[in-house]
């Protein structure tokens, strides 16, 4: 049976999605070796049933807290057939860090846009096409808790499943993504991780997680040590700190392009 991951900040709709997709076919146990809860079920769409795996609210991929490390590793390491990440519209720029985070998985990917319902009062315009398109992955708008837009999930889904959909890779500048490919040269030669991942990888090394760090060979860390102190000369700050500047100016660029509030419309005609 193909498996479906859910993934979404706190409180984006993703509990309500998760009920919607799965109605009473759900069971609660917990993830190996912790007391958190995972909630698993089936969505039966078309004669076909497909596993919806839960993933604990996050806002990140960092290895920091139990709740990013459980969601990381069952889509790092149980490589589902599909990551559906829940964004809450009214805090796109926010929700939008962690869609930079799984777009770099380069996995196959569906977003749902949800709180459809809360632009309107809100006075918030966004083009979801342009980015839908922009991103290489398809964004279904939904109202869950108005029931809206969950037929079309389900389709998507279906469609999703059938023709896998990958990200666009994010684009950062030249000089960092020279760093960059540098990194990921030396992880083609580490047979521990996953050749999909290689790139997501490199970047989680450059934000200096340790987690990795452990199945990579002493001299290829040194090399790869080496070419983070260089990134971090080269923009006088901490790596870390350079890879989420980095994608939160994508995330500003494409807030820029595709999102407009009548308040910011206001301010800029005074
Ligand atoms: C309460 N639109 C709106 N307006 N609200 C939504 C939508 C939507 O599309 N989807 C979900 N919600 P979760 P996580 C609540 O519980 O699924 C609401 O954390 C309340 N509860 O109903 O739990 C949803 O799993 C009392 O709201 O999110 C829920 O991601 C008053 O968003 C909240 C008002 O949804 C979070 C709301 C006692």
């Amino acid at each position: 049976m193909k498996t479906v991951a859910l993934c979404g900040n706190p409180n984006s709709g993703k509990t309500t999605i998760f009920n919607a997709l799965t109605g009473s076919h759900q069971h609660v146990g917990n993830w190996p070796g912790v007391t958190v809860e995972k909630k698993e079920g089936k969505l039966k769409y078309n004669d076909e049933e497909y596993r919806i795996v839960d993933l604990p609210g996050t806002y990140s991929l960092t290895a920091n807290s139990m709740d990013e490390r459980i969601a990381r590793d069952f889509l790092i390491k149980d490589n589902p057939d599909l990551i559906v990440v829940v964004v809450d519209q009214t805090n796109i720029e926010r929700n939008m860090y962690l869609v930079t985070e799984i777009m770099e998985m380069q996995k196959n990917t569906l977003l749902v846009f949800n709180m459809s319902d809360e632009l309107e009062k809100r006075q918030i315009k966004i083009d979801i096409n342009s980015i839908s398109k922009e991103l290489g992955i398809p964004i279904v708008k939904t109202s869950a808790n108005k029931k809206i837009g969950l037929e079309d999930l389900k389709k998507q889904i279906e469609g999703s499943l059938k023709s896998p959909q990958y990200p666009e890779n994010l684009n950062y500048d030249e000089s960092f993504e020279n760093i960059l490919s540098q990194i990921n040269n030396i992880i083609e030669q580490e047979k521990n991780i996953s050749e999909k991942s290689k790139r997501w990888v490199s970047l989680k090394l450059i934000e200096g997680d340790v987690e990795f760090r452990e199945d990579i060979s002493k001299d290829n860390l040194t090399q790869i040590d080496k070419l983070i102190a260089q990134l971090e000369k080269q923009n006088d700050d901490d790596a870390s700190i350079i890879v989420s500047e980095k994608k939160y100016d994508f995330i500003t660029k494409i807030s820029g392009k595709y999102v407009k509030r009548k308040n910011l419309v206001n301010n800029t005609s005074d």
